[in-house]
């Protein structure tokens, strides 16, 4: 039997549903004993080598999309690691967001931002439900565009008329993606839009927190545009940055590294120095005021956070 290889897609029951890299089939595979005495557990979008029977009898069919049976015989090795959710080897993350119901803080976007600048992630960010803005709050989308653009893509959405739904579409494409953003800002009717054949719940957010309704408790890769995948999470509440020294914070604000280079002091944390280019850049309209303040309450709060813990070690970044 040759080995093939493919992707983690889902893991439920102790079952792996692994996707073939070259043809797309779906696989259950079992894990191999010697995996389960090592304690190595795969994760959702790691690369596996397989071999996979083609036994189309095989009728566990929890998952509806694999009917195959398969063996994982070997996990490569991880090229990142997501926590919440525990993903591997990810492409991009798609920080969906919205002005208007929900309306999205700016203090919210700029955290998630620090963290996948952290974690050296691709970001796409797709602000969803532009249908709902008036004249007034679109002068304001526009200005965000004009200033998250020069770092991150930006893609303006309305996953009710379909605007921007083919631009989305192409950004998945060929790429391990996941979405994230608060409850209640599209991010399941996006996919929907794209793909109706997904059939996620959308659904309004007192619906979610029902007890005993079914909602994504674990991550699934689902298949989407052309040899996409993208795992359609829970979304994100408590995103915290307590691994970040507050030093560092600085270096997850692109456009602080760029103006900082000019600052007077080399090590400038761009608080209260002299002579300091990210002040100047934020007086001159260079640098959107609400980065600035953003970085200042994440700044304080993770001061105050290390303040509180004097014996507190980081632990050396995994890149
Ligand atoms: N007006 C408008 N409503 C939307 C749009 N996208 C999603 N919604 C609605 O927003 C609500 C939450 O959507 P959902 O996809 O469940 O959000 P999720 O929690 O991020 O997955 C639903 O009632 C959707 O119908 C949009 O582009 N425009
Ligand atoms: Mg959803
Ligand atoms: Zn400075």
């Amino acid at each position: 039997m040759d080995r093939r290889q493919g992707i983690v897609v889902r893991f439920h029951s102790n079952i792996v549903t692994v996707e073939d890299t070259l043809t797309q089939k779906r696989f259950l595979c079992a894990l191999r004993g010697r995996f389960k005495a090592q304690n190595i557990r795969p994760i959702i979008g790691d690369i596996v080598e397989y071999t996979g029977f083609d036994d189309a009898d095989f009728e566990r069919t929890d998952d509806r999309n694999a009917r195959l049976k398969g063996r994982i015989e070997n996990i490569f090795p991880r090229r990142n690691v997501l926590d919440r959710p525990n993903i591997a080897n990810i492409d991009q993350v798609l920080l969906v967001t919205t002005l208007k119901c929900p309306e999205v803080s700016s203090f919210i976007v700029d955290r998630f931002l620090v963290l996948a600048e952290r974690n050296g992630l691709e970001v796409c960010l797709l602000i969803n439900k532009i249908d709902l803005l008036d004249d007034e709050s679109r002068e304001l989308l526009h200005s965000m565009v004009d200033y998250y653009s020069k770092d991150y893509t930006v893609v303006l959405v309305s996953a009710k008329t379909g605007e921007g739904i083919r631009e989305v579409a192409s950004v998945l494409s060929g790429k391990i993606s996941t979405l994230a953003g608060m409850s209640g800002v599209g991010k399941s009717t996006v996919l929907n839009q794209i793909d109706p054949s997904l059939g996620l719940k959308e659904g309004e957010i007192s619906k979610q927190l029902e007890v005993g309704r079914h909602t994504t408790s674990y991550s699934e890769l689902l298949p989407v545009a052309n040899k996409g995948l993208v795992a359609d999470t829970p979304g994100f509440s408590n995103l915290s940055l307590t691994h970040i020294p507050s030093d560092e914070l600085r270096f997850c604000f692109p456009e602080f590294v760029r103006a900082g280079c000019h600052c007077y002091y080399e090590d400038c944390l761009h608080i209260e120095e002299p002579d300091c280019r990210v002040h100047e850049q934020v007086a001159e309209g260079e640098i959107l005021p609400s980065r600035y303040e953003n970085y200042l309450q994440m700044y304080r709060e993770q001061a105050d956070y290390e303040r509180a813990r004097p014996n507190l070690k980081y632990q050396k970044e995994k890149r």
